[in-house]
């Protein structure tokens, strides 16, 4: 397998580390055991866990008003998994790409398949795009897609969805996420239902002709492109569709497409419950769908999600499979840097929801002791679980701190020579 970063500086940055995190690992050890857990058990959990990295990241986002390139942004989907490859090999839980259609499109997907194999990625759900036009395409997304009043503008929005199942399943992906900008500008713009309803038609053709082994996602956005009302803007639009559609239709939750100080962690609960959680977009935002690093301004929501999932799979909930993905806007930052700082806070709320005594929490639910209740959850939060994080790094081959071998490495200043800008890099979100 080809490594993009010398495995040399890998190693020499974590011995030159290995005592003082050894130090620090032992002393959380120990605080752990006196709470009864055994923190072998966490680690392992931690090397285990595994979040998809959104190729369309991996260059530097925008806004409605400017996008500003950084350096050696990945020109196309092969140099886009070459970064994601850097980011695995630092951060050892990030081994699938979630590629974005037509953005990722080539003309040979085996050929993509196995440029991925050699540099030990795999592919996560493929994502449509029918939001936005593409060069000669024959009819226009303007006024929607899957739940335009034409009838000709729902035919091609379908086949493109159908087309990225094609290409997903030739890269070996098993699940098709679908998120829509269809919505209205002006009260009076659609008719609510019948627009839902010819949603539902589209939706329906793309569920009916899903592969036996594959899923549908459906991701909801309350706003934007579409600033009054939006198709599958909130997530009782999203359930009550994937319910209409069927088993293999799952809701999809991005961080960012919920209404300010909406619980979404109880959103993730109902859905749990109902088999009908299919994953999430991480990210983080103060306004809206700012597509923030993840962890970067909400650690304890993400933390109290990660309580709800972890709650799940201790019970052993029937049907609960989520996928994990990033899905973030890196405007300001090196989008290698970002990608490997989100995907360890999400690894990192992951471990600490692992630490709650979940006996005692029920016991204080059952008491109706609010106050110790909500204490055991902040008794996991507030533990730094880092040292588990990096050990679980360096057990799987990767770097303790991952940030200081990339910046030390040269990889950007590399690539920026290898990548003269053609101008249209189709990263980055739009
Ligand atoms: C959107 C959604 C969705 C989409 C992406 C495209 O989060 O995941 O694929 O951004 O830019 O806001
Ligand atoms: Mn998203
Ligand atoms: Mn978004």
């Amino acid at each position: 397998m080809t490594t993009q970063i010398d495995a040399g500086l890998v190693d020499e940055a974590n011995q030159q580390g290995a005592a003082h995190l050894q130090a620090d690992y032992d002393h959380l050890g120990a605080v752990l055991a006196r709470r009864g857990i055994d923190i072998e058990a966490i680690t392992e959990k931690a090397r285990d866990f595994a979040v998809a990295v959104p190729s369309w990241g991996t260059g530097s986002g925008g806004t409605r008003f400017a996008r500003f390139p950084g350096p050696g942004e990945p020109r196309n989907v092969f140099e886009k998994l070459e970064d994601c490859a850097v980011i695995q090999q630092l951060v050892r839980c990030t081994p699938t790409v979630s590629p974005h259609f037509p953005w990722d499109w080539v003309d040979d997907f085996s050929e993509l398949r196995q440029h991925a194999d050699a540099l030990g990625l795999g592919f996560d759900a493929v994502n449509s795009n029918t939001f936005q036009d593409q060069p000669g395409q024959p009819l226009s997304y303007k006024y929607g897609s899957l739940s335009h009043t034409d009838p000709a503008v729902r035919a091609q929005a379908v086949a493109h969805n159908l087309e990225c199942i094609e290409w997903g399943q030739v890269l070996g992906s098993s699940a098709l996420t679908v998120w829509v900008g269809d919505g209205s500008n002006f009260p009076g713009q659609s008719h609510f239902q019948y627009q839902l309803e010819r949603y539902l038609e589209s939706a329906r053709a793309i569920y009916d002709a899903l592969p036996a082994d594959w899923d549908m996602f459906l991701e909801h956005k309350m706003f934007e492109p579409a600033f009054y009302s939006t198709v599958i803007q909130d997530w009782g639009s999203s359930v009550l569709c994937a319910m209409e559609l069927g088993d293999r239709a799952r809701c999809l939750v991005d961080l960012g497409h919920h209404a300010p100080n909406v619980n979404i962690e109880m959103i993730v609960s109902r859905l749990i419950q109902f088999h009908k959680l299919a994953g999430f977009h991480f990210n983080d935002s103060k306004y809206g769908d700012d597509d923030l690093d993840s962890g970067s301004l909400h650690p304890y929501q993400q933390f109290l999600i990660f309580n709800e999932l972890v709650d799940a799979e201790q019970r052993g909930q029937a049907g609960f499979n989520p996928a994990y993905m990033l899905d973030q806007s890196h405007n300001v930052t090196d989008p290698i840097e970002s990608l490997m700082n989100s995907a360890e806070e999400v690894q990192r709320s992951y471990v600490k929801a692992l630490l709650v005594d979940r006996e005692a929490l029920y016991a204080h639910q059952e008491a109706n002791d609010a106050m110790l209740a909500t204490n055991t959850l902040k008794a996991a939060f507030n533990l730094d679980v880092s040292p588990i994080l990096a050990q679980a790094r360096v057990l799987e081959g990767g770097a303790a701190q991952p940030i200081a071998v990339y910046r030390a490495s040269g990889y950007r200043c590399a690539v920026d020579k290898q990548r003269p800008s053609s101008g249209q890099s189709g990263s980055g979100i739009v």
